[in-house]
Formats: structure tokens, sequence, C-alpha cells
């Protein structure tokens, strides 16, 4: 098995995609296959923790360690699987800007500033998708939607824009309808050693006729086409921020130790292969069951 050229279709489960046709997050789902098939992780080295939401029924679409959390929170499982065997190739996490962005905020942030080497990539569709429709932490303000019917009164969050400034080590920003530089920036993000956030943008073809590929095309450009580099905090944040226009790329990558590299007691071997000598686990074992 392990001398097989490997290929997306080793990613494949039975279950095939319910999405709606046309949705953005086809193309994420291809973006990941084909980075890991480029770094030639096979699907036993890569362990992938999804939400609730439209993007993570991915969950049942590719093959690897699986794990399906509650709303909002992909992160906290992806950073323990990341504590208990920091050998894993691979371990990313996916939310929507749903779950990403409102109920799950507050573990993006401390994901950030805790150095977990772990992708993390984020649906940014602006609206929630698998509930029918409704405003997001994303949508953009008076953005009308089944539950701000009068236009959406909050400002929206800027995802990248928060990553750089709760001092995430690698933020980068995608688009959905630009596969190969997709792939390409989730190759880059997975060999980043830290915490690595990825917001792609994605059309939701069903509910949100305001963010549709054609508004997203008039205003992505591509930062490795200007002479952007991606080393000054400050200039990312602005970058970020950039008005009427989306830049794509990496904004910014710095190397830190990690949260694991500050724990010598991890040094030498991952939590998952210590010995536990002469610990009698019986009794607790009992009180799982
Ligand atoms: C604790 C909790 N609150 C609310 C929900 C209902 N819920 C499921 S998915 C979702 C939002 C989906 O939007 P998003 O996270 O942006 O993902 P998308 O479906 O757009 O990919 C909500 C509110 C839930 N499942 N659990
Ligand atoms: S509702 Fe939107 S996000 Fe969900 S599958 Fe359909 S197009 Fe995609």
């Amino acid at each position: 098995m392990n001398n097989k050229q490997l290929t997306i279709r080793d990613y494949e489960t039975a279950i095939a995609p319910t999405w709606c046709p046309g949705c953005g997050n086809f193309s994420i789902w291809l973006a990941v296959r084909q980075a890991l098939v480029k770094l030639n992780i096979r699907p036993h080295e890569v362990a992938l923790s999804f939400d609730i939401g439209c993007n993570s029924n991915g969950a049942n679409f590719i093959k690897g360690y699986i794990c399906h959390a509650l709303h909002g929170r992909a992160v906290p499982p992806a950073e323990a699987i990341r504590w208990a065997n920091h050998k894993l190739k691979a371990v990313i996490a996916f939310n929507g800007d749903g779950g990403g962005f409102g109920i799950g905020l507050h573990h993006f942030i401390h994901a950030c500033r805790r150095n977990v080497d772990i992708l993390y990539l984020t649906h940014d569709n602006q609206i929630y998708g698998l509930t029918t429709g409704q405003t997001s932490p994303t949508s953009a303000k008076g953005f009308v939607t089944k539950s701000t019917p009068f236009g959406n009164l909050e400002e929206p969050i800027n995802p990248s824009a928060l990553a750089l400034s709760s001092d995430a080590t690698w933020v980068g920003r995608g688009f959905a309808g630009e596969v190969q530089h997709l792939t390409d920036l989730i190759i880059k993000g997975l060999k980043h050693p830290g915490f690595a956030h990825l917001n792609v943008l994605q059309p939701c073809v069903t509910f949100n006729k305001l963010n549709t590929f054609d508004w997203f095309k008039q205003r992505v450009y591509k930062l490795e086409e200007t002479d952007y580099k991606p080393t000054d905090r400050k200039k990312a944040w602005e970058k970020a921020n950039e008005p009427n226009k989306l830049p794509i790329g990496l904004f910014f990558e710095e190397t830190k130790k990690t949260y694991k590299d500050q724990i010598p007691q991890l040094a030498q071997e991952a939590l998952v292969e210590k010995k536990l000598g002469n610990v009698d686990l019986t009794q607790a074992m009992k009180e799982f069951k």
C-alpha cells in the first residue's frame, strides 16, 4: 500500500457529496485532497476535525482520522489531537464562518495565540448555509437575509485581520474559484510549523445571492502577482483590510516556538508513545464502561 502512487481517489469514501450543484465547497474539498496528495500524506497520516455546517458535511466525503465535532468546536479536538500525537503528518480543522466566527470564535483567538501546529481552514460563505440562510458574523452590513429582513445592523468580522491581531504565525486567504492557488496555499499552511489560519472565500450559490462567484472575481487579486512580502504584521493587517478589494494569498508568516516546543516532556516522544510504566488503569477503565 505504502509504495503505491497516492492519488485523490485514495481519499474517497463510499458517500458522494450532497452539496448544492455549484457550491464552493466542492473546490475546497478538491484542493484539500490535492494538497495532501502533493505532500504524499496518506489518509492514515492525517487527522481532520469538522464542525456542523454544510462545509463540515465534508467529514463524510474524505478519508482520514475524522472527528465531527459540535457546532463551532472543530478547533479544540484538532488541538488535542496535535498535543496527543505531534508526529502526525497533518492535522486540519474545518469550520464555517457561522461556527468559526460566531459560537466558536474564542477557540480561534486562543489557537492563534497558542501557536498549536494545525491548519485551520474556514469556509467563509458569509451566511449560515446548513440552516438555510441566516446572517453570519462575516455577512456585510445591510445584508438582507431570513434573520435580518431589514438588513444586517452589525459590522462584519474580518477573519484574517483578527488572526493577525491575535498573533497567528501564518495567515492566508484563498478563494474557492482559484483551486490551484488554493491548493498551493493549503500546502504552505500545512508545511508551516505552528498555527496556520486560511480563510477561504466560498460562494453559497443557494442562499447568498450577494457574494456570488462573479462578485468575488471582480474583487479578488493574487498577492503573489504584486511586490507584497508577507513579513510585516502591520502591513499584513492593512492588506487584509484593503477597501473594495479582496487580496488572496499569504498575508503573513513568521516562525516561533509552537505550543509543543515549550513542553520538554514531548521533546523525545509523542504523548501516545509514552509508556505508562507501572500505572494500573484497571479501575479507571471500569469507570468508563
Ligand atoms: C450549538 C448549536 N447551535 C446551533 C446549531 C444550528 N446550526 C447548525 S449549522 C449552523 C450554522 C451553519 O453556518 P456555517 O457555520 O457558516 O456553515 P455553512 O453551513 O455555511 O457551511 C447552525 C446555526 C447547532 N447545530 N448547534
Ligand atoms: S446551502 Fe450553500 S453552502 Fe450549503 S451546500 Fe448549498 S450552496 Fe453550499
